[in-house]
């Protein structure tokens, strides 16, 4: 991101981490202490969160030779928001992270992340919604079905992965919550505890980590909020037990390990943007044509590939999402 870290060496990627025991959707629910609420409370999601062998998957077939990781990938014709391309392996997703609070380096995250406790776990709900409350994580959990989506991901750094999320819309948890007339955006709010993140001992960036949306971007049917990923919880490194994923704005826009959701009148602070404001934007949408400061941002390295590929506007998602940024000057509005 900024100084500490930014377009590092081609080699950072360790290759040796053994993936744990593929679960399928039916452990997933059991281990994130959900079953009991999913059977009773879920009703047709049911059938979402277990596996249908022999359904087959155009998207799951340049998986297969990644052994284990295409064992928990989605099984089931994609749908309409995923992509086909071949999936980041687990041994990637989880060892290559971003995660400040853990440390600056890649593998810090997954190093350290045995300290971060994702249960118990409260989200509060708060600012212009008429159902503020705070809601423990599997009650909120309990409120979807969870769905499967493959989102391309692209950091703002320069590189990219596929992930197989776990999770539900991010539209249909800001629904529920019911805001008010005066709400125009959502604000994230990240962990604060240096007991459990020890990046939090400095001052790399000012804590806690937050990011937000304008409310039309986080109903949008793309922003997703994930729980687990590869058909497994979520593991630490990649922001146990609830991070945002909105896959057309650079990667620093998923905040990790949310313990607050705001909804407010005003554009909130962002954490990036607080940082470097001439670098990182509110905004943050994926596009070749505004160079970072000290980087282009035309191509990117898609992590496990040789050479580099051309970032797409939006990230390839422009279909979708260009029309809330109509009459919008994006060279501006970064
Ligand atoms: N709380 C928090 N969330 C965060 C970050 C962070 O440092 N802290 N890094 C962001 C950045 S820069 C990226 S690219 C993604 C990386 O997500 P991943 O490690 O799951 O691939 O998380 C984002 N979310
Ligand atoms: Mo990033």
């Amino acid at each position: 991101m900024s100084s500490p870290n930014d377009q590092r060496s081609g080699a950072e990627v360790p290759e040796t981490t053994t993936p744990p025991a593929p679960n399928t959707r039916r452990e997933f629910i059991r281990s994130a202490g959900l079953f009991t609420a999913t059977v009773a409370g879920l009703g047709g999601g049911l059938e979402l969160l277990t596996r249908r062998p022999g359904a087959g998957s155009p998207g799951v077939g340049g998986a297969e030779a990644q052994g284990a990781d295409a064992f928990t990938l989605p099984n089931r014709p994609l749908g309409p928001y995923d992509t086909n391309e071949k999936v980041t392996p687990w041994a990637q997703s989880t060892t290559y992270n971003n995660f400040y609070e853990f440390g600056t380096d890649k593998g810090d995250p997954a190093r350290l992340a045995a300290s971060l406790k994702p249960r118990p776990w409260t989200v509060k709900i708060d600012g212009e919604v008429r159902k503020p409350q705070t809601v423990d994580i599997d009650t909120l959990q309990s409120w979807f079905p969870l769905e499967d989506r493959i989102y391309r991901m692209r950091c703002v750094e320069g590189w990219s992965m596929v992930m197989p999320w776990l999770g539900f819309p991010l539209g249909a948890l800001i629904r529920r919550l019911e805001p008010t007339g005066k709400a125009k955006y959502v604000q994230f709010t990240a962990l604060y505890d240096p007991k459990q993140f020890p990046g939090q001992r400095g001052r790399v960036l000012d804590w806690p980590y937050v990011e937000g949306l304008r409310l039309d971007e986080a109903l949008h049917p793309l922003a997703f909020m994930a729980v687990g990923l590869h058909g497994r919880v979520l593991p630490g490194q990649n922001g146990a037990p609830l991070r945002l994923v909105v896959p057309w704005k650079y990667g620093f826009k998923g905040i990790k390990s949310i313990v607050r959701i705001t909804l407010t009148a005003e554009q909130p602070k962002t954490t990036w943007a607080l940082a470097a404001p001439d670098e990182y934007g509110f905004y943050a949408n994926v596009n070749p044509a505004v160079p970072h400061p000290r980087w282009s941002q035309a191509t990117e390295r898609r992590i496990g590939e040789l050479g580099r590929r051309k970032t797409l506007p939006f990230n390839g998602y422009a279909e979708q999402v260009a029309g809330l940024y109509r009459g919008m000057d994006l060279r501006k509005f970064y």
